[in-house]
């Protein structure tokens, strides 16, 4: 039998808690699949929802292949936000010490202008979205550096540790999301270069594969909820003393100096 979600789900709030990374589950059972992760989400959203954090929406991981690769999981990946993530810039550097190994990373947000409880069509996906912006995500594996397999990952809630979310502009405007360039660039120098298509072809096409996410988990998203389409580059490690420029064309530009 496999481990009991709940005790996963303990587990990994525990090495939140203490900053003591842990093994990966699968190193003792490689049988543990996404489902049974999933499930562990579910128990660590219903603990932090009832110590009285909001939900805020989902975020998608792993959907850039410059992420599949350097993380060795070669499919999207789905967490839930709440509001206890959402960061300023300005308390990045004073919550470091809070974190087990944060890196930073790039992300397209999107603020849903409607539910979503089915699976949409590309189209469907554009027309869900009322308005787009820059985010910085911030990762901090509960695993020893950060090796996994899909099922941790997935249980500890895509490595999700914080949010800072830049303007917002309505959807309309701006210009076809693929064609965005984004650059992340640490004390000055450019570390990574990609442009929106590096999200699974088209930005949009990770809200169609959350949609389906969710469709088959019975689960919805409300109007408002904020979701992160994932990194568009490979993330790079949050070290005290360093400044770290996230930009996306059209999009905005987010600084975080630590
Ligand atoms: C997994 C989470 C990846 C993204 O945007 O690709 C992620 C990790 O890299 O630890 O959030």
């Amino acid at each position: 039998m496999s481990l009991d979600p709940a005790a996963a789900a303990a587990t990994l709030a525990q090495a939140r808690a203490t900053r003591v990374p842990l093994p990966p589950f699968t190193a003792t059972d490689p049988t543990l699949d996404a489902r049974w992760a999933y499930d562990v989400q579910d128990c660590d959203r219903a603990a932090r929802l009832a110590s009285g954090e909001s939900a805020v929406g989902a975020k998608l991981g792993l959907t850039s292949p410059a992420k599949q690769a350097r993380m060795g999981v070669d499919e999207p990946v789905v967490g839930f936000l709440t509001d206890a993530l959402r960061l300023d810039p300005g308390v990045v550097a004073g919550a470091l010490a809070g974190w087990i190994q944060p890196r930073i990373e790039p992300e397209i947000a999107f603020v849903l202008g409607r539910p979503v409880s089915s699976r949409l069509t590309l189209a469907e996906a554009r027309a869900a979205v009322a308005s787009v912006g820059i985010a910085a995500e911030i990762i901090d594996s509960r695993y020893e550096d950060y090796r996994f397999r899909l099922a941790d990952v997935v249980a500890d809630n895509t490595s999700a540790a914080g949010v800072v979310l830049g303007d917002l502009h309505p959807g309309a405007d701006v210009p076809e999301l693929a064609t965005l360039r984004c650059t992340l660039s640490v004390d000055g120098e450019v570390r990574h270069e990609a442009t929106g298509a590096a999200i699974l072809g088209d930005p949009y096409a990770a809200l169609v594969h959350l949609s389906g996410h969710l469709a088959a988990r019975g689960d919805a998203l409300p109007a408002g909820s904020l979701v992160l389409a994932g990194a568009l580059t490979d993330a790079e490690p949050l070290l005290a003393g360093s400044s770290y420029r996230l930009t996306i064309a059209s999009l905005g530009t987010i600084d975080v100096s630590v």
